[in-house]
């Protein structure tokens, strides 16, 4: 014991003495945000051991970033920013926002180091931003469209030319490259860029409005990393609407309501999906600086309105192609679902804010049913595939190449190795009163408590495929803190033991708020039940009547066609429920898709699902004609078209036994 307390005392001091400045900070630093009850944990702090993240990380290091980077190469994408400072002479290529993507690309190898040191990904980040930075003008203006030929045309097109929004991700790609290196070279233009914008535009300047949020998000972190005011103002101005732009925005801009108008305005959720979760992000953000309960009253009306009316099951939103946009309440269609993977990001984004200010695991649930399934099914396996749309049903169409390696919008591929490069940073918070446990995998957060002592939490699991999660939780010395341990929603019972012994404690706002003097090697165990569950959709949800879906732990399973009895498909099956005693068979597939639970259900064919049967007859014509009985197969969602392209539902037909 004593050698442990040693070693412990001696692991805080390290840890913390003679830090630099810039180092040790959380993915979204609200250490000084009055509104912020928690505060993150760094992504340094939080070692991710192998388990379910591990391979989706490793390949992200190792295939994602480095064949992207080859992609922006290839498609000219690096060359624009060459091409404005003299280093090439070239036509410029790719849509007007392409400038983020890189910005994207830069930020997620800044999480990626500041996890750990990567030379080769340094080096090759190295000489993007050196370009980056060459082609910024003197006045602090960056973006490669609006130059040359199209010079004339800056801060014309505020709707579609997406300046600001380009600006947002160049700001926040330079935080987190100087949060990993200390390098502030990035921070510096991303910084110029925002004088450049506040020195000229808002409240007393020329108008401006940002058509794809963005900017208020980063410019709230610029804030927080310089403490600068004016940039924290710059964010309101953005976010309150500028009269002004009301009056003078041209009628095709109006699809851009929402950041002509004051975000507090805002009713529901419409209009362009990833548009309206970055401004509910940068809206949280403003509120945790300010406190303003106009933007507390919105977005709590407009969460409730996503997740009891405009959310898929997987955590998807945008359920419209037209606009990329929120569909009216209920209107969820599986095959059309649109569900961009940037989206499905950007709830994550938004739900983080939110458990930030309050401590309510309800975010989290959110959170993890985005991160495990919706975001998750945009990274395929090999790490080189992407997917834009991610659809909860599929007819196997050859030609229906969801999973792509490149996109001429290639927003979302960076933005899901954004999320996984800085996934440690999700797992802990702290508060005054102790430490915040939100995720489940093998790690090991080498962190302190906001008074000052070092902690250590150690989880061991096989989460999320079994529900046991063992954490050993070692203050540098004993210490009385509390331990909030996240009890996730979906499960149906849970319980925990702390030393051996189970407490009689129910959870508040989806957390164990566990309360003792804790000593070092303390062990708390959580098992959540893991039985698959079967669910439904509110009847108002057309598209899932006489359905369900089925999910095991945070994973939502679909049926592929390949996995099914012999010459048969995902669609020819209705699931067979027994309420009292229905059963699924869970089994751990190792060689299958990385490692996965598969499930089987008992399940019946009708002689109509056929080709050459009539469309339409009688109901009841067949009712007593036999059916084929049999057992489906079925995995998780974000697995699906890793074994090439075939039929994949997510709702599936059911019929319960009486
Ligand atoms: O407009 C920039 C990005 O491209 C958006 O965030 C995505 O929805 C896609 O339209
Ligand atoms: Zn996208």
């Amino acid at each position: 014991m004593k050698t442990l307390l040693m070693l412990t005392a001696a692991i805080s001091a390290a840890s913390f003495a003679g830090t630099p400045e810039w180092s040790g900070r959380p993915v979204m630093d609200t250490a000084k945000s009055p509104q912020a009850r928690l505060h993150g944990v760094p992504v340094a702090a939080v070692e991710m051991k192998e388990g379910f993240w591990s391979p989706r990380r490793k390949v992200n290091v190792e295939v994602s970033l480095p064949s992207l980077l080859g992609l922006f190469e290839s498609n000219g994408i690096l060359d624009n920013f060459r091409r404005v400072s003299g280093r090439k002479e070239v036509a410029r290529r790719g849509p007007l926002y392409t400038d983020s993507d890189v910005y994207k690309w830069l930020e997620a190898v800044g999480f990626v180091l500041q996890a750990g040191e990567n030379p080769a990904l340094r080096k090759s980040a190295e000489a993007v931003i050196d370009d980056v930075v060459a082609a910024q003008e003197p006045s602090g203006y960056l973006n490669t469209y609006f130059t040359k030929e199209h010079r004339a045309e800056r801060h014309t097109n505020m709707g579609g030319g997406h300046e600001l929004y380009c600006a947002g991700h160049l700001l926040q790609a330079g935080i987190s490259w100087y949060r990993a290196t200390g390098d502030r070279k990035l921070l510096d233009a991303g910084q110029r860029m925002a004088d450049y914008v506040d020195r000229d535009f808002g409240a007393g300047k020329a108008r401006i409005f940002e058509g794809h949020p963005e900017f208020e998000l980063s410019l709230i972190e610029l804030y927080r990393t310089t403490g600068e005011k004016k940039y924290l103002n710059l964010a309101g101005y953005f976010l309150g609407g500028d009269p002004r732009n009301v009056a003078a925005t041209k009628p095709n801009e109006w699809q851009y309501l929402f950041t002509v108008t004051p975000f507090t305005g805002r009713k529901q959720l419409e209009g362009h999906a990833v548009r309206a979760m970055y401004a509910c992000s940068g809206a949280t953000d403003y509120y945790l600086e300010t406190g303003d309960a106009a933007y507390w009253d919105t977005l709590g009306r407009l969460w409730d309105d996503m997740t009891r009316r405009k959310v898929y099951l997987t955590g998807g939103v945008g359920s419209r192609g037209q606009g990329e946009a929120f569909g009216d309440p209920y209107e969820l269609p599986n095959r059309q679902a649109y569900t961009e993977s940037c989206a499905a990001i950007g709830t994550i984004f938004w739900n983080w804010r939110m458990v930030q200010a309050t401590g309510d695991g309800k975010y989290i649930d959110s959170l993890e049913r985005a991160l495990y399934n919706g975001a998750n099914s945009g990274l395929s396996l090999s790490g080189n595939l992407y997917c834009y749309r991610n659809p909860l049903e599929l007819v196997g169409d050859p030609n229906d190449k969801i999973r792509n390696p490149w996109y001429d919008t290639t927003c979302c591929p960076p933005n899901l190795q954004r999320i996984l490069a800085s996934l440690p940073g999700y797992f802990y918070s702290t508060s005054s009163d102790g430490l915040w446990v939100h995720l489940f995998d093998n790690n090991r957060m080498k962190w302190k408590l906001e008074d000052g002592t070092g902690l250590e939490v150690a989880q061991a699991t096989k989460y999320p495929w079994e529900g046991a999660v063992e954490l050993t939780v070692t203050p540098a010395t004993a210490h009385e803190f509390t331990l909030h341990l996240r009890r996730p929603e979906w499960a149906k019972s849970a319980r925990i033991e702390v030393d051996g012994k189970v407490l009689a404690v129910s959870a508040e706002k989806a957390y164990f708020a566990v309360k003792r003097t804790w000593k070092p090697g303390d062990k708390v165990t959580v098992k959540f039940d893991m039985t698959p569950r079967l669910v439904t959709a509110n009847e108002l949800v057309r598209d899932n009547a006489g359905k369900a879906a089925v999910e095991r732990g945070p994973l939502v399973y679909c049926m592929e066609s390949l996995d099914q009895p012999a010459g048969t498909g995902a669609f020819d099956w209705r699931l067979e429920v027994k309420p009292a005693h229905d059963t699924f068979t869970s089994d751990w597939k190792p060689e299958l898709l990385g490692g996965i639970v598969a499930l089987k259900h008992a399940a019946t064919r009708g002689a109509r699902a056929a080709t050459g049967q009539p469309l339409y007859e009688e109901m009841g014509a067949h009712a007593a004609a036999p059916r084929t009985a049999g057992d489906v197969t079925l995995v998780p969602y974000y697995t699906f078209h890793n074994r090439g392209i075939t039929a994949m539902e997510v709702w599936i037909p059911v019929a319960v036994a009486r």
